[in-house]
């Protein structure tokens, strides 16, 4: 189960950058520099913005528990209102000339509310702005596909794919569970048989199916259901964003996106941190895909090549911790997981979410509130429908905190336990900043911060110590490989999707829609190694298959976050004493590393990530460095290169058939009326 931080408020009233030596020739300012009335301004904001947030949160925490046309009606009457507070504020906020203001904290919130906002928009086109998001959200949401292989026949899926007969009936038995892999037809079930949605039936299938045509049914069925739908309205809204950003006083919307890193060269830094992770990525790739040659043979995947991406048990190909059962290092060793136990304990979600509570408190940090025990919802409730993915929400109001998450007792929801009660305590511990500045350091640090804490509950030695993990008769070493390659497949393995998103995303801003989708998989060839499984047109729209594209999510911040998360916990084994491996490293009961972590939380987003950072690394560095991430896995690497010694390849090698998958046809929504030759030729250069 993915994790995330709640309130959606805060998505359109998103962090900005203050760019703060630059501002006064680059941002239109106005012209009061009354520094009293600014302040005034800003006390009754922070009330009034934390009173709005109330409601929209609530309002919105009412629909995703409860979902009914009523409560989705009211909650968008709500963000209606919020919009309309947003437009007011940001025309009262424009009115000063913030770089003239004598308090620091004061311009800062001022910037905070004029520049991570599109209320520069002339009426109309904000509410179409606005319009538009909604319903590529709602096309995307309600994206359904037919089960593999029977009516209603699909003409575009070649014969060879129709099931084979042998597949039928087989079940797999997932944690908690049974999977059906293949529902035979019946006239009785037609009303609810196309009836397939993403998650979970679609996302268990990539994870859990291993038959190749299968599996290219799912991936391709469920792009033809987004994509097409959704593509001109995601011109509208590349054109209607950046008129925004220009009005604001940006180059472009990405311009704007990047602005809340407050860092004028963030797209070096960004490409830099990247760069010093390829190494590592390429060491893991090859290894896997000498796996999948394995298992599918030389015809669907090229010894040399790139992966096709419908093989890595995920739809973007963006996680691959389901085929860990084809890339195993050591499959007579055990590759830990705590579940069985946990059942046999009799643990129920409340006690996962007391022993995660535990974890927090015994590093000193704080309990939760009352109101979190009272308004929380910790498992999926009976008759009423529910979105089940788990969040952690804000009120706004200083005492009202709670947690989404139906949860199962499994190891993966207990560490998705403690990731929520890290936002929880993330919000507690900047609850006293004003509301501008409750937030992340950046964009990154929410994420980050939850994800360094569960770094600590998913290893072994913290397992023991919480008496969920005997040490059995096991090679420690091979144990270790199979704990390592896990995360891997997890983290090392996202790092390249999570770059690329927003490096296309950028590039769309800046450059224009044209050949959207052949920059798409040019992309993905570069920095995953992936490609289409069957060929690609401009026709497609295979960005809209990724919920952060159509609902307007910056995604830069999950690369960055999964880098600042091992530099995190780094620091948090540091000051707890640990030594020996990172990988070993629990954070449990250690005061220091509580400490350490409050002070990186309660500055909320009052001061730029630099601070933070240079204050969490003892002056070492001010900047997110991938050096922790790479000695975390330095022990898997050093393993991977000895797998790999032989391969004539660490990496891969893309030729003109893997282009060709994906380069526009003559004619066909080339506007500048290349031919398909210079295209291809153009892609492969860009490749190299
Ligand atoms: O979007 C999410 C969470 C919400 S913050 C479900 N994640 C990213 C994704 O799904 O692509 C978590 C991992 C990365
Ligand atoms: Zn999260």
């Amino acid at each position: 189960m993915e994790a995330c931080k709640g309130a959606v408020f805060r998505l359109t009233l998103f962090a900005f950058l203050t760019r703060y030596a630059m501002c006064q020739e680059y941002f239109r300012m106005g012209v009061n520099t009354n520094s009293a009335e600014a302040s005034q301004f800003l006390r009754e904001y922070d009330r009034e913005a934390s009173g709005m947030c109330y409601r929209v949160t609530m309002s919105q925490w009412r629909f995703v528990t409860n979902i009914t046309e009523n409560n989705r009606r009211r909650m968008l009457e709500e963000l209606a209102l919020s919009s309309k507070f947003e437009r007011l504020s940001w025309r009262k906020a424009a009115a000063y000339d913030a770089t003239r203001l004598s308090d620091p904290q004061g311009r800062r919130q001022l910037m905070k509310i004029v520049m991570g906002s599109r209320a520069a928009l002339p009426d109309d086109k904000y509410s179409e702005l606005q319009q538009l998001i909604t319903e590529m959200k709602e096309i995307y949401n309600s994206a359904k596909i037919c089960p593999y292989g029977q009516k209603p026949y699909d003409p575009h899926i070649p014969r060879e794919y129709i099931p084979e007969y042998q597949t039928m009936g087989q079940t797999y038995h997932l944690a908690n569970q049974p999977y059906q892999h293949y529902q035979p037809y019946t006239e009785s079930s037609e009303s609810n048989y196309c009836d397939m949605q993403l998650d979970p039936e679609i996302s268990r299938i990539l994870a859990h199916s291993r038959i190749e045509s299968e599996l290219l049914y799912v991936w391709k069925s469920f792009r033809d259901q987004t994509g097409p739908k959704l593509r001109n309205r995601f011109m509208r809204y590349v054109q209607l964003a950046n008129q925004a950003a220009v009005a604001t006083g940006y180059r472009d919307a990405g311009d704007q996106m990047r602005a809340p890193y407050e860092d004028q060269s963030f797209r070096a830094s960004v490409e830099e941190i990247y760069n010093q992770v390829q190494p590592l990525y390429k060491q893991l790739f090859t290894y896997v895909r000498r796996k999948l040659v394995q298992r599918y043979g030389e015809t669907t995947v090229r010894s040399d090549g790139p992966i096709p991406a419908h093989l890595l048990g995920n739809m973007w190909a963006q996680n691959w911790k389901s085929i860990m059962d084809i890339v195993m290092p050591f499959p007579q060793s055990p590759n830990v997981d705590v579940t069985a136990e946990m059942l046999r304990q009799g643990f129920t979600p409340l006690r996962m979410f007391q022993m995660a509570e535990e974890f927090y408190t015994s590093m000193g940090l704080k309990p939760v509130p009352p109101e979190f025990w009272r308004g929380s919802l910790l498992a999926r409730p009976p008759q009423r429908s529910v979105q089940c993915t788990a969040s952690a929400w804000d009120f706004c109001n200083r005492i009202d905190y709670r947690i989404k998450q139906c949860t199962e007792v499994t190891q993966q929801d207990l560490v998705s336990t403690h990731h929520e009660l890290a936002h929880i305590q993330y919000y507690l511990q900047y609850a006293e900043q004003p509301q501008l500045f409750r937030d992340g350091a950046n964009p990154a640090f929410h994420e980050a911060v939850a994800n360094a804490a569960t770094l600590s509950v998913y290893n072994l030695p913290h397992l023991q110590r919480v008496g969920l993990y005997q040490n059995k008769s096991h090679d420690p070493y091979e144990v270790g490989m199979n704990f390592l390659m896990t995360m891997a497949l997890e983290k090392v393995a996202y790092l390249p999707f999570a770059f690329m998103v927003d490096q296309w995303r950028w590039s769309v801003f800046e450059d224009g829609v044209q050949n959207m989708n052949t920059r798409w998989w040019q992309m993905k060839l570069r920095y995953q190694g992936v490609i289409p499984p069957l060929s690609r047109s401009e026709g497609d729209f295979d960005p809209g298959s990724k919920y952060h594209i159509v609902s307007d999510q910056e995604y830069v911040k999950y690369f960055l976050a999964t880098i600042l998360e091992f530099q995190i916990f780094e620091q948090l084994c540091q000051a707890s004493g640990h030594t020996g491996h990172l990988y070993e490293c629990d954070v449990y009961r250690s005061r220091d590393a509580g400490r350490l972590l409050s002070e990186i939380m309660q500055a909320g987003s009052s001061k730029p990530a630099s601070e933070i950072i240079k204050s969490m690394t003892r002056g070492k560095t001010n900047r997110i460095s991938p050096e922790a991430l790479v000695k975390y896995f330095r022990p898997l690497e050093l393993w991977l290169r000895v797998q790999n010694r032989d391969e004539s390849l660490i990496g891969w090698n893309s030729n003109y058939h893997d282009v060709a998958l994906f380069a526009p046809q003559r004619g066909q929504a080339d506007t500048r009326g290349i031919s398909c030759i210079a295209l291809v030729l153009s892609s492969i250069l860009t490749l190299l």
